[in-house]
C-alpha cells in the first residue's frame, strides 16, 4: 500500500483522516506519509521512503526511534503485564529519577497525557485557592481541555481556530488572556482581577506558536505578581521538561520557581505517560490524601513507566548529553540561517537545548501576533521541499524540531545541504 492509499482509507475511518489534527499535514497542503517504523533518527513511510525526523512523537523520543534500551525494558515490562490499576515499583523508580532532575519538587501523579497533566494542575490550582479564574497567554497550548482552549497555540493555531467550537462561554469566561512576554499586560489584569486569580499557566519556553522562550524578566514578573495575590505559578513543561535542558525550562530559568510543573513527552519515552508535581504540602491536596479529585484507569502504567525510566536513565548516563544536541540544534539552526541568507529569504531562527524553530519573518516572534504574521505559505513550501529531500520537520509553523541523541552530525549535515537547495526553491 502506498501513501495515498493509506491516506484515503483513512480518510474514510477518521475526521481528516487523522486521530490528531495536524498530523494531517493540511495546513502544509500535503498528504501525510504513512509511517511503517523508526530507526534512532530516521523514519522510513510505508513506501520504503528514509527521511531524518525532527519531529520524533512530537517531542518524546529524546533517545531516538527504538532506543534498544527502552524497547529492552518496555518488553520485560510487558511480559509481567500491561496494566494492573495498582501500585507498581516502575511508578517510584520513575518518581524518583524525575525528582533527581528536578530536585525542588517534591511529589508527584502520574496521568496518562500533557492534557490531563494541565487540566489536573488547573484543578488543584482552583481547589486551594477556592478561586476560579486563570491566566493563559495566547498562543500557549496546555493541551485540549475545555478551559485551555482558548486562543491556543498548536494544531488549534494551525487549523485557524484557537478558540474551540463546543467550549462552553461559561467556561472560557474563567480563561484570562494576555500576550505572551506582555508583563504589563500581566500586570494590568492582575491589578483588575488579582483576587480572583487562582493560576498563571505558561509554557516558559513556548513550543506551540512555533518555537518562542519567554524573556526572563517577563517570567520574575509573574512569579512576582503571584506572590503578591497568593496566585499559583504553573510551568507547563510538557514540551520543554528534558528537552530545553537537564530541568527544562526550570533550569535555564533556575531563579524562578514555579509552584506546579507538568510534564508529558519526554517522561514516559513514546508510551503514554504525563505528569504534575509541586511541593509536598501542595500535592497533597489531591485525593486520597486530600479533597481534590482526580483518577484515572492507565495512570503510572507499567509500560510507559518503564520506556520513560529508561529513556531518563539514556539520559542521566552521559554527562554531555545535553551539550551534543545544544551544539547539534545550534549547528543545525546556523545552518538554516546561513542558507536562507544566501538564498535571500527572511528567517528567524532560535534553539534552547534540543528544541529548535523558524520563522519566515524579518522580525523575531515574542508573541503569538508575531507568529501568526510569519509567512505560512513559504513555510509550507519549504516543508514541502524538505520532504521530498527526505526530512521531516513538522507539518506546520506553529510546532517546535526536536533533535534526538540519535540525530547525528551527518543527519545534520545532510538536512542543512537539503535547506540550501530548499531556500533557493521557495525564494
Ligand atoms: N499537540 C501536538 C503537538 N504540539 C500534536 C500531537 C500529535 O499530533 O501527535
Amino acid at each position: 500500500m502506498n501513501n495515498f492509499q493509506a491516506f484515503s482509507e483513512a480518510q474514510e475511518l477518521f475526521p481528516g483522516g487523522v486521530n490528531s489534527p495536524v498530523r494531517a499535514f493540511k495546513s502544509v497542503g500535503a498528504a501525510p506519509p504513512f509511517i511503517d517504523r523508526g530507526e534512532g533518527g530516521y523514519i522510513y513511510d510505508v513506501e520504503g521512503k528514509r527521511y531524518i525526523d525532527f519531529v520524533q512523537s512530537w517531542g518524546p523520543l529524546i533517545a531516538g526511534h527504538a532506543h534498544p534500551k527502552v524497547i529492552r525494558a518496555v518488553s520485560e515490562a510487558a511480559k509481567k503485564g500491561l496494566s494492573f490499576g495498582a501500585p507498581t515499583l516502575l511508578e517510584t523508580a520513575l518518581a524518583k529519577k524525575i525528582l533527581e532532575f528536578y530536585p525542588f519538587l517534591e511529589k508527584l501523579r502520574f496521568v496518562s497525557t500533557g492534557t490531563e497533566a494541565v487540566m489536573t494542575a488547573l484543578r488543584l490550582a482552583r481547589g486551594v485557592t477556592g478561586r476560579d479564574d486563570i491566566l493563559k497567554f495566547k498562543g500557549c497550548y496546555h493541551g485540549h481541555s475545555d478551559c485551555l482552549l482558548v486562543e491556543a497555540g498548536s494544531g488549534a493555531a494551525t487549523f485557524g481556530a484557537p478558540s474551540s467550537p463546543g467550549v462552553p462561554s461559561d467556561f472560557a469566561k474563567h480563561t484570562l488572556l494576555c500576550d505572551y512576554n506582555d508583563l504589563a499586560g500581566a500586570e494590568a489584569v492582575f491589578a483588575k482581577n488579582g483576587g480572583k486569580i487562582a493560576c498563571v499557566v505558561i509554557e516558559p519556553i513556548a513550543g506551540n506558536m512555533g518555537f518562542v522562550p519567554a524573556d526572563r524578566e517577563f517570567l520574575k514578573g509573574l512569579r512576582n505578581l503571584c506572590d503578591q495575590h497568593g496566585s499559583l505559578l504553573i510551568f507547563d513543561e510538557v514540551m520543554s521538561g528534558f528537552r530545553a535542558g537537564k530541568m527544562g525550562a526550570c533550569g535555564i530559568y533556575a531563579e524562578i520557581t514555579p509552584d506546579i510543573v507538568t510534564f508529558g513527552k519526554v517522561i514516559g519515552g513514546g508510551m503514554p505517560a504525563a505528569a504534575l508535581g509541586g511541593g509536598a504540602a501542595l500535592m497533597d491536596a489531591l485525593s486520597p490524601a486530600g479533597k481534590i479529585y482526580q483518577a484515572g484507569t492507565l495512570s503510572g502504567n507499567p509500560i510507559a513507566m518503564a520506556a520513560g525510566l529508561a529513556t531518563l536513565e539514556i539520559i542521566g548516563s552521559q554527562a554531555d548529553f545535553y551539550d551534543i544536541l545544544t551544539a547539534r540544534a545550534e549547528t543545525l539552526m546556523n545552518g538554516f540561517a546561513e542558507a536562507a541568507r544566501s538564498a535571500g529569504v527572511a528567517l528567524q531562527t532560535d534553539f534552547c537545548g534540543s528544541m529548535f524553530g523558524f520563522f519566515f519573518t524579518d522580525k523575531k516572534a515574542r508573541n503569538f501576533q508575531d507568529a501568526l504574521a510569519s509567512d505560512t505559505a513559504r513555510f509550507a513550501k519549504f516543508h514541502n521541499e524538505m520532504l521530498k529531500r527526505g526530512v521531516y520537520l513538522a507539518p506546520s509553523q506553529f510546532e517546535t524540531g526536536f533533535i534526538s541523541i540519535a540525530t547525528t552530525d551527518d543527519m545534520i549535515a545532510e538536512t542543512i545541504l537539503a535547506a540550501k537547495e530548499a531556500f533557493k526553491a521557495v525564494k
